[in-house]
């Protein structure tokens, strides 16, 4: 992404909502001829249901789509990038008016979404970003992943003095979040020599697989030595949780975690003293979609990149967030 803007939530909003000119594409200049009360169609290719997240994510784009009277066409590919393609070339094929899709990985989307591009259907990429050239979508909407985890790290450095032995728990393979919140976290550790990762697995963004790997780590010699988990997403984290105690350990003492998603879990997690920090992600992107969509219908240019304000959660201010906490 070459361009990138920061903005928090509702200002992010008002952009997307007041962006003027610019050159439509063929599908966009078409846009003032929609019959009349023709219901517009959206196409969304989803990843999976693999966390609390995505969960949260999913109701979003629903819900907003049904509030809207949008006919939205909604696929969920179990985690798998062959299925996610084939429902983009159905979208294509039924002749949707825009289509939406958060990339289960970077890579291997180009020939999919050229083919949208021929088609005359814009492309909007909602929460992970896709390794293509920036004229195959029209805006891409998410976090700053290598922020989530350079904030994370920086959290950590305050938190240990500069001093911990790392397991790191990662995301989906291949994944935009797993490769950034790598890259942003090791970053920062690269200044703190004696912050060392000593163990690195992936969990798959899974809370059950979170569990599996902690519980065989534990057992492990590095087990011994490490004293700090970050983890990728809170799912795995939790999941960690429930491996430390059945091992007789200390959750959030023996082992300090650190995670990024800011679910419920998590915060209650903070709360009760088995975890100490959550970087958010905000899943609810559901009205930062739907606006992008009409204004891509009614011919608006749009920024390339909406970055979603984050915010972080500790033993500072779980507590008042928790109960009103929809996800
Ligand atoms: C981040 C999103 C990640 C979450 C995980 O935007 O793609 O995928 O951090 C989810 O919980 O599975």
């Amino acid at each position: 992404m070459k361009t990138s803007t920061f903005v928090p939530f509702a200002v992010a909003l008002a952009i997307l909502a007041g962006c003027q000119g610019g050159a439509p594409n063929n599908s966009q200049a078409e846009a003032g001829k929609r019959p009349e009360g023709k219901k517009i169609v959206v196409g969304f290719s989803q990843i999976g249901a693999e966390s609390a997240w995505r969960t949260a994510n999913t109701n979003s784009i629903k819900d907003e789509a049904e509030k809207r009277g949008i006919e939205l066409k909604f696929s969920d590919a179990q985690g798998n990038q062959v299925n996610q393609i084939k429902a983009i070339q159905s979208f294509i094929d039924q002749g949707v008016d825009v289509i939406a899709f958060s990339p289960v990985v970077e890579t291997g989307w180009t020939n999919i979404l050229q083919q949208a591009k021929d088609a005359g259907i814009p492309v909007i990429v909602s929460d992970r970003r896709p390794d293509v050239p920036d004229d195959l979508y029209v805006t891409f909407i998410g976090s700053d992943f290598i922020e989530e985890g350079r904030r994370a790290a920086q959290w950590l450095v305050g938190k240990t003095g500069g001093h911990a032995v790392i397991a790191e728990m990662t995301g989906t393979p291949g994944s935009a979040p797993a490769n950034d919140r790598e890259k942003g976290f090791g970053d920062v550790i690269a200044d703190h020599p004696d912050m060392k990762i000593v163990f690195e697995q992936t969990g798959n963004f899974e809370r059950a697989k979170g569990k599996e790997v902690m519980e065989a780590l534990l057992k492990s010699p590095e087990g011994k030595k490490i004293n700090v988990l970050y983890a990728h997403n809170d799912d795995m984290a939790v999941g960690a949780v429930q491996a430390i105690k059945e091992a007789g350990l200390k959750p959030g003492k023996d082992i300090i975690i650190v995670s990024i998603d800011g679910i419920h879990d998590a915060l209650q997690g903070i709360v009760d003293g088995d975890m100490n920090c959550s970087v958010e992600c905000n899943p609810l992107l559901g009205p930062f979609l739907f606006d992008a969509v009409d204004s891509v219908l009614a011919g608006k240019k749009l920024p390339k990149r909406t970055v979603i304000k984050d915010s972080m959660f500790t033993v500072d201010n779980a507590a008042e967030v928790l109960p009103d906490r929809k996800y």
